[in-house]
């Protein structure tokens, strides 16, 4: 095999078309259940379950075997990966990089630290594999990329925080409006890949309005949209509709997060990554 795509779950693809592909799962983990963020998860079913769970949850990365076997026997991989400053799906997967490359000397690795997740990783994904697609070879990939990379975004606005703070993610002090009386927290991964909140609307057209604000405001012109929901179809229609009454007939996917963004986007989140005019 000449190149590989692999990325953990929380970018929420399953399958990329036109390149070879895998996802790497991460974990949810309850004191009675363990969640593997694969194909097999019943997402809906983890998200009903988890609502009505009372005890202690939390996440755990893939670890350096998990990585590796990923990596197959690829001359070159792309290995995408969640913001590092939130996980430990980076370190991982670089020291999976370092034994690849060390027991293989013609392979290659690029570890991508997205800065981000979600859909941001898939932008990211999609693009290395036209790439890959266009006969464009390593190297320059890896140069394209990057600067593909400051061209992408990614916001959120969510209705619960209430993951994201039990497990040190944001300051239970800065989660405690989301939730209350229709508030809801928009945010967006910061150019170093912080979870950054920006405002509190309060309602929901509010809300929306403010998202695609901020949305042109990072530079969106009517590049490619992918917008993630957890249980919020209504939600992700309606943002599409705002988009495509101001754009025009743009590029604009809609799916549902898979187990890992479901958990800390909890019900009624939705994450959207976007390309953007340069920085
Ligand atoms: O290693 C692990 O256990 C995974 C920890 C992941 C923690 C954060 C996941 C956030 C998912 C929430 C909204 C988007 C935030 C973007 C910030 C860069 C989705």
């Amino acid at each position: 095999m000449e190149f590989k795509i692999v990325a953990d779950s929380s970018s929420d693809i399953l399958k990329l078309d036109g390149a070879e592909f895998e996802s790497v799962p991460l974990k949810i983990i309850t004191d009675e259940k363990e969640f593997t963020d694969n194909k097999d998860l019943d997402v809906d079913k983890m998200v009903e379950y988890l609502s009505h769970h009372k005890g202690k949850s939390s996440t755990s990365c893939p670890n350096t075997d998990e990585w590796l076997n990923s990596f197959d026997d690829a001359k070159y991989v792309f290995c995408i990966t969640i913001t590092s400053k939130l996980s430990g799906c980076y370190n991982a997967a670089y020291v999976a990089k370092q034994i690849y490359e060390d027991m293989h000397p013609d392979r290659k690795v690029f570890v991508i630290d997205s800065l981000s997740t979600g859909p941001e990783m898939q932008l990211i994904a999609e693009k290395l594999s036209e790439y890959i697609k266009e006969g464009t070879d390593y190297e320059n990939i890896c140069i394209k990329i990057k600067e593909y990379m400051n061209k992408t975004g990614l916001l959120f606005m969510l209705e619960s925080m209430k993951n994201l703070a039990n497990n040190g993610r944001v300051s239970h002090l800065a989660a405690k409006a989301a939730g209350l009386l229709g508030i809801r927290v928009i945010g967006r991964a910061s150019t170093d890949g912080e979870l950054e909140q920006l405002s509190k609307p309060r309602g929901e057209l509010k809300s929306r309005i403010a998202l695609v604000d901020y949305m042109r405001g990072e530079g969106f012109w009517g590049g490619k949209v992918i917008i993630a929901h957890c249980q919020n179809l209504t939600l992700a229609e309606s943002i599409k509709n705002m988009l495509t009454d101001e754009f025009g007939n743009i590029d604009i996917k809609i799916h549902s997060c898979r187990g890992l963004c479901s958990f800390y986007a909890e019900n009624g989140g939705i994450i959207i990554g976007f390309e953007k005019s340069d920085k």
